[in-house]
């Protein structure tokens, strides 16, 4: 056969078995072996049944998502997949790992599914900003009936065998010896299992399908979509799996695909999708990992107590440090109540709760970390305090113990040289809530050792973090694009625009929420705080916390929230303050559109991704998209600030910034050479 398929017929059942490492992903050289495969079983007397397995980690995780976008190789999945519905003997697919995308698909072909208990069965295509083009949006509505089906498909969500099997998507679960269990499970199907009728025409589940509820699930669905098209087609799709004839809806799910693959909005998120893998990567081979068993976390605030959780989810025993047993003390019920919430939601069980709290343990002696691997510490964000935190870890850490600070801006390098082992330290900044958002900036200091730099980054994956190595400068990557992003925040107010006009613009970009709703919601008064560390001020933000007014926890910031409602409310209050600081300057209101709260919010955003290329704080304009994709918001649609520029067309966003710059004389607006030569060669590039 060929490398990538073999066929092996034992006592009549014919195994199938598909060979593509990492991920089975069905690429042509899986796609053409397997038909031939296929046919010549279909034809075969000695093969009363055919089983579809894969060697390696996983069932096949889709299609090959590096081949969309070049000319497409026959067979296709599709013609795969109607070859298996023209088979009279019983096709079963034996799922381990994870049968996702196409790979869930090419299964829909088969008459039978089996799962290892920890398989999961997914159809993420809407996370690529595709919709399942092998025939899912069709096949699995038959199979789980149309609302699971919709869930599953807009959500792209994978759910473990145990509900796939609940839902009828799967025929048995075996807890061991998946390709024993699934040969002997052919062998009673082809001894006489009952009709062979394929999914295609199965019909009952539809029936049962109440298209009202239907439709508001989909109406629902769609409000999430904020802007991104995929979604949207996917509803449509099952909708038409429901109304039209099988071939019809068929014919129109392939419609849809089409659209969406060859559109930006895919193209974006298949972007995302690579360099978050890219990310990863530390450039150096070869590099042995350092043993990491426990974890210690000084501070047991908002953030070490995230981080803490962090770790323990992903089933590190964590040694929570504090100054105090009353600090600690609160750090840990804090801890405690924040599973009880996820429990009493659903998404943790009681068990789970308790063998997580059961990694915890608390101390208020620095020598108790004498037996951690690595240890991060998010204490006050001050340079002294830092150094003095690290001063003592570097007389109880154990040799080769990784030291951490969890710093959003401070310099690495300084707190460094304050050990005597540099190599050992490095930054790990959360964002928060830590246990919860994804982005983890390692920062690589100067004299940090390689392998201890891939050991974190690593460990960042196995606690479900996104990890982008940056370099030191202030605010890294993404605090300081976010410093430029917000530089001409306050002009624009004064120069005309309220604080709705621009949420407006930023929302209707497809961000989740526009600056000042996010300053509100993030409390004013850390900006406040920060900017009289740094001597610096900004005319209306300072008089709003100096009259208390720190957002959503007072009540009121840029908008009034009554009754404690989250929904920001305009307040005439703000809007008179606004303009008696512009009167004040002699700065008469003129109409600003969205066009221009764009172009003098999200070029400098890009700009200053261009010097960060240029510094070499980060490795990878990819990186940078990384960062803001899932750290910031930044609309996955658009695929992250540097690929945005790609479409929105660099000539003219470095036309635009030079205008404001002449405009107002301000270095944000200035463009960068890296940034130049992108509008030149289309290629992101230190100089
Ligand atoms: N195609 C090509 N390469 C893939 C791939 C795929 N589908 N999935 C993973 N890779 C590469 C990945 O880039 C990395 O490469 C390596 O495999 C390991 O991946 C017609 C149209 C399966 C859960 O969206 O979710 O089917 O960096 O680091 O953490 O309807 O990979 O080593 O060079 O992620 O163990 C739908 C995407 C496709 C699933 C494993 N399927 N993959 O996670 O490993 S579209 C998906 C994943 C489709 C049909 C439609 C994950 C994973 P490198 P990894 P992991």
């Amino acid at each position: 056969m060929s490398n990538f398929v073999s066929i092996a017929i034992e006592n009549g059942v014919a195994v199938v078995t598909i060979d593509n490492p990492p991920v089975n992903a069905l690429s042509f050289h899986v796609r053409k072996p397997l038909y031939e495969a296929l046919t010549a079983l279909r034809d075969d007397p000695a093969a009363k049944a055919i089983v579809i397995a894969c060697a390696g980690r996983t069932f096949i995780a889709g299609a090959d998502i590096t081949e969309f976008g070049k000319p497409v190789e026959q067979p296709e999945l599709r013609a795969i997949i109607a070859l298996l519905e023209t088979i009279a003997k019983p096709t079963i697919a034996a799922i381990h790992g994870t049968a996702l995308g196409g790979g869930l698909e090419l299964a829909l072909g088969c008459h039978f599914r089996v799962a290892e208990r920890g398989a999961k069965l997914g159809l993420p295509e809407v996370k690529l900003g595709l919709l399942p083009g092998g025939g899912g949006t069709v096949r699995l509505p038959r199979l789980v009936g149309a609302a699971k089906a919709l869930g599953m498909i807009v959500s792209g969500t994978p759910i473990s065998a145990g509900e796939a099997k609940a839902a009828g998507l799967v025929d048995a679960v075996f807890d061991s010896d998946l390709l024993a269990e699934a040969i002997r499970f052919a062998s009673e199907m082809a001894a006489g299992g009952g009709p062979l009728i394929p999914i295609r025409d199965r019909n009952d589940r539809l029936a049962e399908t109440d298209i009202g509820a239907f439709d508001r699930q989909a109406t629902d669905l769609a409000r999430t979509a904020r802007g991104l098209e995929a979604p949207l087609s996917c509803a449509e799709a099952v909708r038409n799996a429901i109304a039209l004839p099988f071939d019809e809806a068929l014919a129109a799910e392939r419609a849809l695909f089409i659209k969406l693959v060859a559109g930006d909005q895919s193209r974006a998120q298949r972007h995302l999708f690579f360099a978050e893998r890219e990310a990863a990567k530390v450039p150096v081979k070869d590099l042995q990992r350092r043993r990491i068993a426990r974890i210690g976390i000084i501070g047991a605030g908002t953030m070490g107590g995230g981080i803490a959780m962090a770790f323990a989810n992903g089933g590190f025993p964590v040694t929570l440090l504090e100054t105090s047993e009353e600090a600690l003390r609160h750090g840990l019920a804090t801890i405690e109540k924040n599973y009880a919430v996820s429990v009493s939601r659903g998404s943790l069980t009681e068990e789970a709760k308790q063998q997580r709290l059961g990694l915890f343990k608390g101390s208020t002696d620095y020598a108790d970390l004498a037996d951690c691997d690595l240890i991060i510490e998010a204490v006050f964000e001050d340079m002294a305090v830092k150094k003095e935190v690290f001063g003592r870890l570097d007389a109880v850490a154990r040799p080769g113990a990784i030291l951490a600070t969890n710093t959003s801006y401070l310099d690495v390098n300084e707190i460094a040289a304050s050990t005597s082992r540099p190599q050992d330290v490095l930054g790990m900044h959360f964002f928060s809530p830590a246990n919860v958002m994804k982005l983890l900036e390692i920062v690589r200091a100067d004299k940090t050792a390689p392998d201890a730099l891939a050991t974190v980054t690593d460990l960042a994956r196995r606690i479900g973090k996104v990890a982008v190595v940056v370099g030191v400068c202030h605010g890294f990557v993404g605090n300081r694009m976010l410093s430029a992003r917000g530089a001409e925040n306050e002009a624009l107010l004064l120069e005309g625009a309220t604080p709705s006009q621009v949420d407006k613009a930023f929302t209707d970009f497809g961000w989740p929420m526009g600056p000042f709703q996010m300053g509100d919601l993030a409390g004013l008064d850390i900006g406040w705080r920060n900017r009289k560390a740094r001597g610096q001020t900004a005319v209306i933000a300072d008089t709003l916390c100096e009259q208390g007014r720190f957002g959503q926890k007072t009540g009121r910031g840029w908008y009034r929230y009554e009754g404690g409602s989250r929904e920001p409310v305009a307040d005439p209050e703000v809007e008179a303050l606004i303009r008696a600081k512009a009167t004040e300057r002699g700065i008469a209101p003129r109409a600003i559109d969205a066009e221009e709260i764009i172009e003098r919010t999200l070029y400098p955003l890009v700009n200053e991704g261009a010097k960060i290329i240029e510094e070499r704080i980060a490795a990878r304009a990819s990186d940078i998209d990384v960062v803001w994709a899932n750290g910031y918001g930044f609309p996955v649609g658009k695929g992250g600030p540097m690929f945005w520029a790609g479409l929105e067309g660099a000539a003219r966003i470095v036309e635009r910034l030079g205008y404001w710059h002449r405009q107002t004389g301000r270095a944000t607006f200035e463009p960068a050479p890296v940034l130049r030569r992108f509008a030149e060669t289309g290629r992101w590039e230190a100089l």
